[in-house]
């Protein structure tokens, strides 16, 4: 329990919560079930926060600024997964199958919020892991690096090349369901258990997919932090111009400078370099399906 008299704002991090219950931790670490003031909660795993003291519990007062913000907009919803990260992992498995247009979703909307993102494709030790490693082809054209791994059969091996990556910095980990984001969570995350706690592990209920988006310490320092996600099914890109979609996918984008018309939208005009561009073989088909599917939903 905070220390700090029940009049006065202190300074903490939201690392969990489940839409208007957020657990804050306080700047000596301790953490405490808050509230948001109001209907609609803005504060999102990751905000730094000023909150108060009431009874057992907290208020937040105040999300203070952010540095960024990773979400999705479906038709109606926006779905924030965290705020104030330096890095992504997006984690894909050989099994379950992964939708490769939910993986240029997530690449489409980090970089459009300026998050620097990787691809762990985890599973290496199953038969599928091959046609798996084919499928993302287009994304290591691009200059997305792609970790091959086996979070659970090989965690020595997995361990020793992520921790590098995870050093000193914020990573959300992101991926579908099963793909293995809270085994590599809890490979890295010693105490992670514990650092779940029990108010957190209330809001969870103990089932074993993750229900949940928290933040781990990777060190004592806190210095190092891992968010693990719940798996997603839809990534809806609402908040995305159609005409500025090319320019986050760089293998579409590359070509539309020799496009005759600037605001070509790449689907039929005359003189479009990106569908020259598709005609020659130089974007795979799957990249340019998901440019057609996408840019359609942002134009109805
Ligand atoms: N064969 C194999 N199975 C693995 C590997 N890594 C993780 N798994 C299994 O994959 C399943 C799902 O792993 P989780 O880490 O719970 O997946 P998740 O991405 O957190 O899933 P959600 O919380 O539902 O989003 C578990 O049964 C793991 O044991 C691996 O390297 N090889
Ligand atoms: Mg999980
Ligand atoms: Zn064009």
């Amino acid at each position: 329990m905070p220390s700090s008299p029940s009049s006065a704002d202190a300074s903490g991090r939201v690392v969990s919560g489940h839409g208007r219950r957020l657990v804050v931790e306080a700047e000596g670490g301790s953490r405490v079930l808050c509230h948001t003031r109001g209907k609609k909660s803005d504060a999102v795993v990751g905000d730094r926060v000023r909150w108060q003291a009431s009874g057992d519990e907290g208020v937040i007062d105040k999300v203070l600024p952010r540095t960024n913000l990773l979400y999705r907009q479906d038709d109606w919803k926006t779905k924030a997964f965290a705020a104030n990260i330096d890095q992504l992992l997006v984690v894909v498995a050989a099994e379950p199958v992964f939708s490769e247009s939910q993986l240029a979703r997530a690449l489409i909307a980090a970089a459009e919020a300026g998050i620097p993102a990787r691809i762990v494709l985890n599973k290496r030790d199953l038969p599928a892991f091959a046609t798996a490693k084919e499928r993302l082809a287009p994304y290591v054209a691009i200059g997305v690096e792609v970790l091959d791994m086996a979070l659970k059969k090989e965690p020595d091996d997995a361990r020793a090349r992520l921790a590098p990556l995870l050093a000193d910095r914020s990573t959300l980990v992101l991926g579908p369901s099963g793909a293995g984001k809270s085994t590599l969570v809890n490979l890295m995350v010693a105490d992670a258990k514990a650092q779940i706690g029990e108010i957190s592990q209330a809001l969870n209920t103990g089932r074993h997919t993750t229900t949940v988006t928290q933040w781990y310490w990777l060190d004592a320092a806190r210095t190092s932090a891992l968010i693990d996600s719940p798996g997603f099914q839809e990534f809806g890109l609402h908040h995305i111009d159609a005409g500025g979609l090319a320019a986050l996918m760089p293998d579409i984008g590359q070509h539309a400078s020799a496009c005759r018309f600037y605001n070509c939208t790449h689907l039929h005009e005359p003189g479009c370099g990106v569908l020259a561009a598709l005609a020659r073989g130089a974007i795979a088909e799957s990249r340019y399906r998901i440019y057609r599917e996408i840019f359609a939903e942002l134009s109805t």
